[in-house]
Order: C-alpha cells, then sequence, then structure tokens
C-alpha cells in the first residue's frame, strides 16, 4: 500500500513538472527535417514521375543569408536568441532554421543547384593578402556534396570556388546511373570559414533514394527491402546531428561566460557561455578576445548542445517492435558522438532544466538499462556487406551511420551520447555522458531477439519482392547474420588489384617563439609514414596547405594502398571524390583492432574501431594516443595507430582536396590538393595544365 501510494503521488508530481516544460517543448518533437522544394513547385503541378525519373533534372535554389531565429536552451529554459549564417529555401522549418533542407535524389539525375549568396559584402575574399590558413572570408561560401560520387572539376564538387557575397552560381551534379543510393550531407567548404559556417549550422542531408534490384549479376540498393512485413515502407528517420556553437558578447567582444573558481594558482574554469535575457547569440570569429573559441575541449566548456535537426532534446515517438531506419549523420565541427539508447527508468522524474553537463548525471540516475542492441547497415552512405550489431556508433565529424533499429518493448528510451576515450574524441580530453533526446516508445509487439526478428523480416520481404533468380540467394544471406552482399555498391580490392601506394600523417606543430608566451600553431600534412623507432617530424616533412601545390598526383584507372598516420593527436581523415575500403587499423602494439570483437582499449575502451575492417567509408579517425601538447616534448613514437586504406580512382579526373575533418583545422591548413589526371598511355601520367 506504501509502495503505491507514493509512486501514485511521485507520479502526480512528475506529471506536474512535466506539464510546463511539455509545453515549451512542444516545437522540439522530432521530425525529419523539411525537404528542399524545386524551382517552380509552388506554381505548377509537377509530375511525380518526372521528378523521380532517373535521368530526371532537378532544379534547386539555395541561398545563404544571416537569419534571425532562436534556439531553444534547457538550461535556462528558455530560448536564446541568435544571428548566425544559413541555407534558407523553400521548405525550412522557421521554427529550426540551422539546419539545412533535405536534398532528395536519385541515381541518374541531373541536379542542378543555384546558391545564391545574400551575406555582407567581404572585402577579405578579394583582398585578403595575408595567410591563407588564417580564418578569413567568413561571408564567402561554396558547396560541397560530401561524398557524391561525382566530379570534382568545373560546376560540379568543386570545393576550389569561392562564391563571394552578391556572387549568384548554378552547381550541377550528374549523378551516374551507378550511383550508390545511401545517405549523404552537404556543407560549404569555403578555406578560410568552412568551420565558422557548418558551426552556424550549415549542412543538411543529401539523401540518394535508389529502386535497383539486385540480378544474378548486379546489386541493388538497400531500400527495396527496407520494409515492414506488409510491404508498407519503413520508417525512415535522417538525424542532422550539429554543434552550433553561438556565443553572446559583452561590449568588449569577449564571450559572456560562467566560471568556477579552482584551487590556487589555477585560474577560474569556465562551465558554460552564457546569454543574457536580451542578447543575442553570433558565430563571427575563431578566437574571441578573451581566448575562447574553437579550440579543444571549448565545445564542452560552451554548456551548449548537440542538437538534432536544429532541435535541442527532442523527443522521439516509435512504437514497440517496429523497425526503424535511423540515418545518422554528423554535421558539425566539434564533440565526438557515441550514440545509443537506454531504456529510462519508468519512474525517473521528467527531464526540464538540465544543463549540458548535468545530463550525465541524469543518465547515471535514470537511463539505466542496458545500451539497445542495434545493427548498423551503412557506413558514409555506403551499405556494408553485413550488418555490424553494435551497442554504439560513434560519429566523428563527418561520419554517417544507417541503422536498423527496433525498440523491444513500450516505455521511454534515453538517446545518450556515451563517453569517449581522449584520444577518440575531438575534445583530446574523456567526454561526460550527454542526454541527447528522449524516444517515448508506444505499446506494439514486444520483441526479445531483434537481431533475429530484423532477419525474418528482411528475408520474407526478399523472398516476397524479388525476382526468382536471386530471391533465394538474397534471403539465406539476409537470414545469416543479415549479409548484404547483394546491395553493397563496391565490390571488395583486392591484393592483387593494387598498383601504388600513398603515406599520409597529420600534424600539429607547436613552437614555442622565444621570449613569447602564446606559440605558433600551425596545422599540416606529411607526405611519408612515420618510422615508429624514431620520430622526426624532419622524416615526413609536414606542410601547411598551399593552394598554388598539388601534393599528390594520381592516376585514373590506379588503385592505391593508403597508409594513415597522425603525428599529434587524433584527427578524421576525409577525401573527396572516391570512397576507401579499411584494410587495417593497428594499434601501437601491432594488433588489428578493425576486426570484428577485437578490444581496442590501449588508450581506454573505445568501441570504435572493431568491426570496421573491409567496410567502405569517405571519413576515418586517425588516431594518436598524445592528448595534450604537454605530451608532446616526450612523444613516445608507439603511441600511433597505422591504418591502411584502398581506394580505386574511377571515372574522374580533376583537382580536389583532402583533409582533417576537424573543420578549424582544415581552415588553418591540414589540408592538401589532390589530383587525378589520365594515363598517357604507357605506364605514365599525363600532364594537367599546371
Ligand atoms: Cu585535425
Amino acid at each position: 500500500m506504501m509502495f503505491n501510494y507514493r509512486s501514485a503521488s511521485f507520479s502526480l508530481v512528475v506529471l506536474l513538472c512535466a506539464a510546463p516544460a511539455a509545453a515549451q517543448n512542444a516545437s522540439q518533437m522530432f521530425a525529419n527535417p523539411p525537404k528542399l522544394q524545386e524551382r517552380g513547385s509552388a506554381d505548377r503541378n509537377f509530375l511525380e514521375a518526372a521528378r523521380t525519373a532517373p535521368g530526371g533534372r532537378r532544379d534547386f535554389d539555395l541561398t545563404v543569408a544571416y537569419t534571425n531565429n532562436k534556439i531553444w536552451n534547457p538550461a535556462t529554459q528558455r530560448f536564446d536568441k541568435v544571428h548566425l549564417r544559413s541555407y534558407t529555401g523553400d521548405g525550412v522549418n522557421p521554427d529550426a532554421p540551422f539546419v539545412a533542407p533535405v536534398i532528395e535524389v536519385r541515381p541518374g539525375q541531373t541536379i542542378s543547384m543555384t546558391l545564391h549568396n545574400k551575406l555582407p559584402a567581404d572585402p577579405t575574399c578579394t583582398a585578403h593578402g595575408g595567410d591563407v590558413n588564417k580564418p578569413h572570408c567568413f561571408n564567402g561560401t561554396n558547396l560541397h556534396s560530401h561524398v557524391l560520387w561525382v566530379s570534382p572539376s568545373g560546376n560540379s564538387d568543386n570545393v576550389l570556388l569561392s562564391i563571394n557575397p552578391g556572387v549568384d552560381f548554378e552547381y550541377v551534379y550528374n549523378l551516374p546511373p551507378d550511383h550508390p543510393a545511401g545517405t549523404f550531407w552537404y556543407h560549404s567548404h569555403r578555406h578560410g570559414s568552412t568551420a565558422l559556417q557548418v558551426s552556424s549550422g550549415m549542412a543538411g542531408a543529401l539523401i540518394v533514394r535508389g529502386d535497383r534490384l539486385p540480378t544474378p549479376t548486379t546489386t541493388g540498393d538497400i531500400d527495396v527491402i527496407l520494409k515492414n512485413a506488409d510491404l508498407t515502407g519503413m520508417e525512415d528517420r535522417t538525424l542532422v546531428l550539429q554543434q552550433i556553437q553561438y556565443a553572446c558578447l559583452d561590449a568588449a567582444g569577449n564571450v559572456k561566460v560562467k566560471t568556477e573558481p579552482q584551487p590556487s594558482p589555477k585560474p577560474p574554469k569556465i562551465v558554460a557561455w552564457v546569454c543574457d535575457e536580451n542578447d543575442v547569440g553570433v558565430i563571427e570569429k575563431y578566437d574571441y578576445p578573451n581566448n575562447v573559441g574553437f579550440g579543444p575541449g571549448e565545445w564542452e566548456d560552451s554548456g551548449r548542445f548537440t542538437t538534432i535537426n536544429g532541435l535541442v532534446r527532442p523527443a522521439f515517438q516509435a512504437r514497440a517492435g517496429r523497425p526503424e531506419r535511423w540515418r545518422m549523420i554528423h554535421g558539425g565541427v566539434r564533440d565526438t558522438i557515441t550514440f545509443g539508447f537506454r531504456r529510462k527508468n519508468p519512474a525517473a522524474p521528467a527531464i526540464t532544466s538540465l544543463t549540458a553537463g548535468q545530463g550525465a548525471h541524469f543518465i547515471q540516475e535514470n537511463c539505466t538499462g542496458e545500451l539497445l542492441p542495434y545493427q548498423q547497415i551503412a557506413a558514409d552512405g555506403l551499405t556494408m556487406a553485413q550488418a555490424r550489431a553494435v551497442p554504439t556508433s560513434t560519429l566523428q565529424p563527418g561520419y554517417r551511420y544507417d541503422a536498423l533499429v527496433v525498440f523491444p518493448e513500450a516505455g521511454d528510451y534515453c538517446v545518450v551520447n556515451e563517453s569517449a576515450p581522449a584520444a577518440g574524441s575531438v575534445s583530446r580530453q574523456p567526454t561526460t555522458r550527454q542526454l541527447l533526446g528522449m524516444v517515448e516508445v508506444a505499446p506494439g509487439t514486444p520483441v526479445t531477439n531483434t537481431a533475429g526478428m530484423l532477419q525474418d523480416l528482411l528475408s520474407s520481404v526478399a523472398l516476397r519482392i524479388l525476382p526468382a533468380d536471386v530471391r533465394d540467394k538474397v534471403a539465406a544471406e539476409l537470414r545469416d547474420g543479415l549479409k548484404f552482399k547483394s546491395f553493397i555498391p563496391h565490390p571488395d580490392i583486392a591484393d592483387t588489384e593494387v598498383t601504388g601506394k600513398q603515406e599520409l600523417v597529420f600534424f600539429i606543430k607547436i613552437e614555442p617563439p622565444p621570449g613569447s608566451e602564446k606559440p605558433v600553431v600551425t596545422f599540416r600534412v606529411g607526405n611519408k609514414s612515420i618510422d615508429p623507432q624514431h620520430f622526426d617530424p624532419a622524416q615526413f616533412n609536414p606542410q601547411p596547405y598551399d593552394p598554388e601545390r598539388i601534393d599528390r598526383v594520381l592516376k585514373l584507372g590506379g588503385v592505391d594502398e593508403w597508409t594513415l598516420q597522425s603525428g599529434f593527436v587524433s584527427h578524421p581523415f576525409h577525401i573527396h571524390v572516391n570512397p576507401f575500403q579499411i584494410v587495417s587499423i593497428t594499434d601501437p602494439s601491432g594488433k588489428d583492432v578493425s576486426l570484428p570483437g577485437a578490444v581496442d582499449n590501449a588508450g581506454g575502451p573505445d568501441p570504435q574501431y572493431p568491426g570496421l575492417k573491409n567496410v567502405w567509408k569517405d571519413t576515418l579517425w586517425i588516431k594518436d594516443l598524445i592528448a595534450s601538447p604537454s605530451d608532446f616534448p616526450g612523444k613516445l613514437a608507439t603511441s600511433m595507430y597505422t591504418i591502411k586504406v584502398r581506394t580505386r580512382y574511377q571515372r574522374y579526373i580533376g583537382e580536389f582536396v583532402l583533409h582533417c575533418h576537424i573543420l578549424d583545422h582544415e581552415d588553418q591548413g591540414m589540408m592538401q590538393n589532390v589530383e587525378i589526371r589520365i594515363p598517357d598511355g604507357t605506364a605514365g601520367i599525363a600532364p594537367s595544365h599546371h
């Protein structure tokens, strides 16, 4: 009796607490980002058949402008006003404008995307004059389709262009008919302002939908089998995860912060960036006068919240036993996201005014269930050869994972960002857990074995919808641990196919100039692997980005094995145009931690690598155990991981870039120009016009 009484009165308290929060948070219900509407679609009736035809032409407009709006701040239980650069276009949600609209296309289509730069004039775009690796041209922009398999040249996916204020420019992406269907994204990529613009929310999902069935000789699109038992389409969620790091400034231009005292002689520690009631948050500098900005650890210090489609801690609504496709896109510049679900204790209170930092305590007290296992089915948009059963997905900036999620029973599930070890995280320090949202799961059909249920479902769909000459084979593959061999876009690269090699080392050079307290920091890339016995930067000769220099010339039709390392702290490697296949990821002791079931704990337990062997990606974390600049003088060469990947240079020639996807590192020089040229007809490479 006592228990019932207490429980009843507790529920009443929760209800009373929850009511105002629910009202204030009404706009924080999860929804997929709005679709970008085609030019003229409001004026005339587009024929759906024309719009979805494989060879169809699609015309879009995207405008870049300052937008006045607001972002919910759970720490203060009010909206913060903000004034940020953003993409605007037909269909953008006026209540959540700091995520770009979804662009949905199909293989074989021609996409015309006219970018209109309506930002104010910016003389630093045309008369910069100084160091190209110092942030500049904040109002210049361009567009990167990350990573559509299209030409990097001319008016296609060419990030070497600057679309300055007042300029309109038509990009045209010709998606080949064999383009993979999957989860891609787009963002600005103007060297000098990439981090500033992407951290303002200038990123959006780019979804290629396909309906190609597998045949005895060709693979199909996984989209065709992702159906419910009644053959209706599976719930399809798109999540663009972002870190919108706005600051409210005082009269001197310093970021307004809240600090807590530290034991002497340490200076007070920043625990939050704050905004007073009439302040307007902005993102206008990489480094504000009070030494606050885009540095490591400053995202955590800011106390800002990772947003999902521009929403803070949204509420998802699901049904027990109903499978869902979650397309997770890390469209931010900071914060390693270790994405998972934990069952919430039914007696737990509603979330009201939790700060970002208090999220960890809330999870510890209330999200007490085990991590819910789910199935990754695609990495960086590319369907995997077999589903990877995971408790979490580690998303570094630029990453995508598509997952099949089944909530086994009714109740609330916390969407959590689990902690990551220092060497596995952008912040270079162990991260604390964050609460990203809440899933309210309505009663349905409870499931005990979600992996088995998905095998049964997808194999039964395959038997019912696929042609007779493939359906038994595909159904058997699906029943055998969710193998997707009939749906992969790129065949494995065998040892015998490799024609050459490339070596790459990321490096941050910290030089303490004599008589100055502030070291000079430069961001660099080297072209020669590190000898693990002797760490000597002269050996790999790392250089900052130089727009006039081609750092690598690659041959069309060639297949290279790349060796990737980092000489100082960890960085996500990203290359445009052609994706790569992971061959091995060896830890400092020489153990291959990419194998399924491997344990990667050299720098603290880290789930991000095991199971990635043979997976195709376009962005990959290059781990180095060195965690802080003070570790640098005594750096052990054995702190490095060595990663091998292989890539085919297919179809496209031209100049493009590879870079670190911590975008402020990219802006400051951790980037290279790469050019694919055609063979000369003998064994060499034909010269280009440089
Ligand atoms: Cu980096």
